[in-house]
């Protein structure tokens, strides 16, 4: 696919096709962390900080989403504050994205609908907070994220603060052995938790600097070995929540949704409520945060890579 052939469909910002066609940095963001993933108005804050975040280190930001069937790569304020208020938006993950836009629909995107939007326009960093997986009983459920499979096949680099305890991290580390993606901890033996720095299961390798992640991206990406590369970042110690605790509460909150029912893509959002209420805040602040840091060291990466 070239940029000709996606002039139907795609939307870059003047900023974000200059940026590219220059070699400047670039770090794609998602928005289905902002429309499903926190409340508003805390989302449209997080946003604003998280674009400024990554211009301080000397990238542009690129947040992502599907507005009125057209794929937007970079939003202007007002769209930004259409999907924090996400009032008719849906979650879009790449089986969605066909109909969305045939019917001119609007939709945040995924871990898995942003990293396509990402290689369509020809960016190979991108932050975000927490990936999809294979969630709990998924051996029996068949609940997989569509984030595994994109991280399979398209060639982005995802920096995430690992996956959270609601899924099956260690199903989901094996799915993407299988897959062929390389886990690099950034300066961490272990895969982090979300809100945790640990979860118990090993990286593949731990990468000391932005540079190092950067040169395994290039050899990757040289070689024609197609596909993502994620990078786990953990949660700055100051902003970490304690395990039991945690693992405590998502017991809680993934009874209430079996009892309640929800399915699917549901399920997601409504954990991340669920857990937010149950901690009383305090999951909105280490998400938040997380994500700062995601997007720092994603600039870091982006700026890494481009020099090589
Ligand atoms: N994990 C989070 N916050 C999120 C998500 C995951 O901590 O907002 C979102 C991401 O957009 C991810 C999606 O790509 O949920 C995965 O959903 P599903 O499991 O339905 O594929
Ligand atoms: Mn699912």
């Amino acid at each position: 696919m070239n940029l000709r052939s996606l002039k139907p469909y795609l939307d870059i910002t003047p900023e974000i096709r200059s940026a590219i066609a220059c070699g400047v940095p670039v770090v794609a963001l998602e928005s289905t962390i902002l429309s499903h993933g926190m409340p508003y108005p805390e989302n449209l804050e997080f946003a604003g900080r998280v674009e400024e975040i990554i211009r301080a280190e000397g990238a542009v930001p690129a947040t992502m989403a599907v507005i009125d069937g057209r794929l937007k790569v970079g939003l202007t304020k007002e769209e930004l504050q259409r999907m924090c208020e996400a009032k008719g938006v849906r979650k879009v993950s790449r089986r969605d994205l066909p109909i969305v836009v045939a019917r001119k629909l609007t939709g945040a995107t995924t871990v898995a609908t942003t990293m396509i939007l990402a290689e369509m326009a020809g960016i190979r960093v991108f932050a975000t907070g927490g990936i999809g997986g294979v969630h709990r009983h998924g051996e029996v459920t068949m609940d997989i994220s569509a984030d595994l499979q994109e991280l399979a096949h398209t060639s982005v680099a995802v920096v995430c603060a690992g996956a959270k305890m609601i899924l099956d991290i260690g199903r989901t580390l094996e799915y993407l052995e299988t897959m062929g993606v390389p886990v690099v901890g950034l300066g961490t033996d272990d895969f982090p938790a979300f809100y945790c720095r640990k979860s118990g299961f090993g990286v593949d390798v731990n990468a000391a600097t932005p540079l190092e992640v950067a040169e395994i991206c290039k050899a990757k990406w040289e070689m024609g070995l197609n596909g993502g590369i994620l990078i786990g970042n953990p949660v700055p110690e100051e902003y970490a929540m304690d395990f039991d605790a945690m693992s405590a509460v998502i017991d809680k909150v993934l009874a209430q949704a079996d009892a309640a029912g929800v399915k699917g893509k549901d399920i997601t959002p409504f954990m991340l409520a669920h857990i937010v209420e149950e901690t009383g805040g305090d999951s909105l602040k280490t998400n938040i945060q997380l994500a700062f840091n995601n997007a720092r060291a994603a600039a870091k990466i982006a700026v890494e890579l481009a020099k090589l």
